[in-house]
């Protein structure tokens, strides 16, 4: 009910709202809706009451809230349920804990904080409290396990588009997960799969965006950067959740009617590896060449010094 009160007053922001007209709307008392309105304020949400005229809300919470993140996410074909919690371990270990449980595919799992958010192979994803995205999406993609890598492309042009219509930033995508600006690191991508010997269980999409962090850990302060270091504005985080699934949802649905040869030209028209010189660090070697694009599949081609080329299916990637 919360919810519902929140997005009477979301789809009114220009005008007030009587009590008396959002009890009618929401078939409740007038009490019941001060009290949610109450519950709303307590969340950050600044809502304000004029006598006579009613209820209005100004500005969006700087808090993130289940409320909040439902009634912005309400009418995203894919998003089926919104798990919020304040504080986590890993958003990507409670999605895992959910599919577990049965989830449904579109359940999305958001944190204000993680206090162990991961990166690839175990990395560490620095991941304050009131300053960044985190969350977790879970598919159930109807594709072949080898083609699973392809969502983190599909993930990474949805990002891509989002950042770039709520900033104008001039955010590049660095293969295959990693998302730039001015070439320092706004957002990371983490796919994990959960998957029978023949048949994908679950894709868990993770994506981690720095939004309103004024500093970074030393570890990371010389690679990182945020949207609010850039362009010196913060930013509404539930607002950017809706933008970034918004797109995510038209091209996951794309890229599973249509494959991932409809992505690619969209993936390659932000890449900022194409057509540079570059490393390529795997487990066990590093090649050096120039990357000359993807292929079908979503796997970066490196053309090396003799004319070969190479097949990169995973790899971490330093510019040479
Ligand atoms: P990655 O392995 O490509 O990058 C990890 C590296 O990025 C770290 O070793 C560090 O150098 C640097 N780094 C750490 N934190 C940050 C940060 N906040 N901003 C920029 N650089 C950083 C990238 O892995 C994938 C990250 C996915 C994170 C999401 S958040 C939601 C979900 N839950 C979870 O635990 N992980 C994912």
């Amino acid at each position: 009910m919360k919810g519902k009160v929140l997005t009477l007053l979301r789809e009114n922001e220009k005008t007030f709202l009587s009590g008396e007209k959002i009890s009618q709307e929401l078939n409740c008392s007038r009490t019941a809706v001060w009290k949610h309105i109450d519950a709303l304020r307590k969340e950050g949400f600044d809502i304000i009451a004029t006598q006579n005229k009613g209820y209005q809300l100004k500005k969006s919470g700087t808090l993130l809230s289940e409320h909040d993140l439902v009634s912005r996410l309400k009418g995203n074909t894919l998003i089926d349920k919104v798990v919020f919690h304040s504080s986590v371990s890993s958003t990507q270990t409670i999605a895992h804990q959910l599919v577990n449980e049965g989830a449904s595919e579109g359940t999305v799992v958001v944190a204000d904080e993680q206090t162990e958010g991961r990166g690839r192979l175990g990395r560490v994803w620095d991941s304050h409290k009131q300053s960044g995205i985190w969350m977790s999406l879970v598919l159930k993609p109807n594709i072949d396990f080898r083609q699973a890598p392809q969502l983190t492309l599909v993930a990474a042009v949805a990002l891509t588009r989002a950042l770039r219509d709520k900033t104008n930033l001039n955010v590049e995508i660095k293969w295959p997960n990693d998302l730039l600006i001015h070439g320092k690191k706004i957002a990371g991508i983490l796919t994990e799969m959960q998957a029978d010997p023949d048949r994908i269980q679950s894709v868990i999409i993770g994506m981690g965006i720095n939004v309103n962090h004024q500093e970074f850990p030393e570890e990371v302060s010389s690679i990182a950067t945020s949207l609010k270091l850039e362009t010196g504005e913060g930013f509404d985080r539930a607002e950017m959740i809706a933008e970034i699934l918004k797109e995510f949802s038209w091209l996951y649905e794309t890229y599973l009617t249509e494959g991932f040869s409809l992505i690619k030209p969209l993936w390659e028209a932000h890449s900022l590896s194409i057509g540079k010189k570059i490393i390529a660090r795997r487990a066990n070697d590093s090649i050096t060449g120039e990357a000359i694009g993807i292929n079908d599949e979503g796997v970066l081609l490196l053309k090396d010094a003799k004319g070969q080329t190479h097949h990169i299916y995973s790899a971490d990637i330093d510019f040479g």
